[in-house]
């Protein structure tokens, strides 16, 4: 069968054909020359129809249960006439390729409803190829309609700092009952939380699990204001049971409200626009150079690692050279 051209994909997801929407971001994952060019295309079609839908990151510990909430979250809203697209930022899972059926089978229901698309993890290269795919394929997301994308990252490493720079509010999970030392979460995440939600606040957990919310609302004093302006809740809730869900869906409409009026939506993702420019532009240069001349980023490379250049002495003498060839 012959692969569907750009301008095909573009069309049939337009249309909300998922399996052609589900092949143009197998092709923006893929890194093989020929498919970037295609994917290139397809983006620039579907760009006018990107920056409509509310984006949101979902971040916190394996296990807090990111998964079974945005199966509760996704129905919720789905419900309220929302369609819900589901993205998977995860490292950590590449090596067994567990996830996807972890995934899949945490939101069951969501994954079968026709206003739903679920992605699994990427299966893919670096962080920064998955972080920028995944950016690619919330335009495509948004161009097959989608009005709200939601994006589980675990709690590890850059994944946060990549998902918190491509999303418009961040929603980071917390266990009930493991208040101490603020759960090892660290203070650059509790920095870039928009809304807070002590999980598992059920069974024995409920009482637990509302100390752990005054715990962290405390604790969020001591942090500088949102950039945003706005105060930070922190709410409990049950993915489980389903308690809480309504609040917390509230809670972020009630976000997209306040960032949509007082115009910071839009400044901050003219923001983010910009960090990806300059991420791509480093990336794009520093692939470009390392194809191009192998021989003379080698050659910079030894006279830094034998002491005789320092790095940026050793760069500058090379972009000198490469440039006025
Ligand atoms: N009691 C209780 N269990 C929950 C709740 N939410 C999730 N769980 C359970 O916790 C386990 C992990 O849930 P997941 O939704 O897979 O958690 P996750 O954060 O997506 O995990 P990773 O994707 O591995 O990082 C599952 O067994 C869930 O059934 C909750 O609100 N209450
Ligand atoms: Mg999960």
């Amino acid at each position: 069968m012959p692969k569907p051209q750009p301008n095909e994909l573009f069309t049939a997801l337009r249309a909300g054909d998922t399996v052609a929407l589900s092949r143009a971001i197998t092709l923006v994952e893929s890194s093989r020359a020929e498919h970037r060019k295609q994917a290139e295309v397809l983006l620039q079609l579907c760009l006018p129809y990107a920056g409509r839908s509310f984006r949101i990151g979902i971040t916190g510990v394996p296990g807090v249960g990111k998964s079974t909430l945005i199966e509760q979250l996704g129905l919720l809203a789905i419900a309220k006439d929302h369609s819900v697209a589901v993205l998977a930022v995860d490292p950590s899972s590449r090596k067994t390729g567990g996830s996807i059926l972890g995934d899949k089978t945490r939101m069951e229901k969501l994954s079968v409803h026709p206003r739903a698309f679920i992605r699994p993890s990427a299966a893919g290269t670096t962080l920064g190829g998955v972080a920028g795919s995944t950016r690619e394929a919330i335009i495509l997301l948004e161009a097959a309609g989608y009005d709200l994308i939601l994006v589980e990252t675990v709690g590890v490493g850059q994944s946060e700092t990549a998902v918190h720079s491509m999303t418009d509010l961040f929603l980071l999970l917390l266990l009930s009952g493991a208040g101490d030392e603020l759960q090892g979460i660290k203070r650059g995440i509790m920095e870039m939380a928009d809304i807070v939600a002590v999980n598992k606040a059920d069974g024995d957990n409920v009482i637990r699990a509302d100390q752990t919310r005054m715990d962290f609302k405390r604790a969020l004093h001591l942090f500088p204001p949102p950039a945003s302006g706005w105060t930070v809740p922190v709410l409990t809730c049950s993915a489980l049971t389903g308690t809480g869900m309504e609040h917390l869906l509230e809670q972020i409409m009630d976000y997209r409200t306040f960032v949509n009026s007082n115009g910071f939506l839009e400044r901050n993702r003219s923001r983010q626009l910009q960090y990806w420019f300059h991420e791509s532009l480093q990336q794009q240069l520093m692939n470009q150079l390392t194809e191009r001349f192998p021989d003379d980023v080698e050659a910079a490379s030894q006279a830094v690692l034998e002491g005789r250049e320092l790095p940026s002495a050793a760069i500058a003498a090379l972009l000198n050279r490469l440039f006025s060839r």
